[in-house]
């Protein structure tokens, strides 16, 4: 049986890191995070999801741009983009199309080029790399390997036939779907404040808005008789002294303790 940890859409959030290491023991095969660790604290959270006795696998999301795909977050932590990685019977390989990309960063377009023709050039690249994902997927056993992007992954049928299972965030919200013999899961959102009063507060003001996170991660268990079973787990804090406020957000609100 291999066991893995997925979650994503962390925000700079470090101490829903902290809640999600608090919560879980170190009986995993590996840690996967489909992206957006966030570009200001990714070392920070990295230092903790190393305290896991596990690989860390990851790719990057919007909230990464300023991370390089080549950035070395620590020892067992490895970036999964176009780049397999085994766990158990089973490989792991991702997608990144957001982060500093080096090959990129290098090409004549991004040096000399107009924006529209950067724009063309662009989606050449992105197209490149799929195909080189598509290529490695299909040149072991597509159907033990579970593909990794921020995104969720379409024509997939086409492109990655045979792969069972796509792990994906971005969508704040916990989703797990079959289509056309593969299956969709958002791991998503570590990072998901709820903001709140102090129940009985008359009239609450700004100063009175704290959060509670309310994230959510997905836990996988794979054998090759049953294949993979998904298991969606929540924070689930306790709201009992609390009101939530709904329709506002209020950035420098503290956290609950
Ligand atoms: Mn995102």
């Amino acid at each position: 049986m291999t066991r893995i940890l997925a979650c994503s859409d962390i925000h700079n959030n470090v101490n829903a890191v902290r809640q999600l290491r608090a919560r879980e023991g170190n009986d995993y095969d590996a840690l996967i995070v489909a992206g957006d660790m966030g570009s200001d604290a990714a070392d920070e959270i990295f230092d903790i999801l190393r305290t896991f006795d596990c690989p860390i696998l990851y790719v990057f999301g919007n909230w990464d741009s300023r991370l390089r795909h080549d950035q070395n977050f620590g020892d067992r932590c490895h970036h999964l983009h176009l780049s397999p990685y085994p766990v158990g019977d089973l490989a792991i390989v991702g997608e990144t199309i957001d982060g500093i990309d080096p090959e990129w960063e290098a090409s004549i377009e991004v040096k000399t080029g107009d924006p529209a023709s950067v724009a063309i050039a662009r989606q050449e690249h992105v197209d490149r790399q799929r195909a080189k994902l598509s290529k490695i997927v299909a040149g072991q056993s597509p159907e033990r390997t579970v593909v990794v992007s921020h995104y969720r992954l379409t024509k997939t049928q086409t492109f990655l036939p045979g792969a069972p299972l796509f792990l994906f965030g971005h969508i704040h919200r916990f989703e797990d779907i079959k289509y056309r013999g593969q299956r969709f899961v958002n791991v998503s959102a570590l990072d998901k404040k709820v903001m709140v009063t102090r129940k009985g507060l008359r009239r609450a003001g700004l100063g009175d808005h704290r959060f509670l996170n309310d994230g959510s991660y997905v836990v996988i268990s794979h054998d090759a008789r049953a294949g993979f079973a998904i298991e969606p787990r929540r924070f689930d804090p306790d709201f009992s002294d609390w009101e939530r406020v709904e329709g506002i957000f209020h950035s420098s609100a503290m956290e609950v303790e």
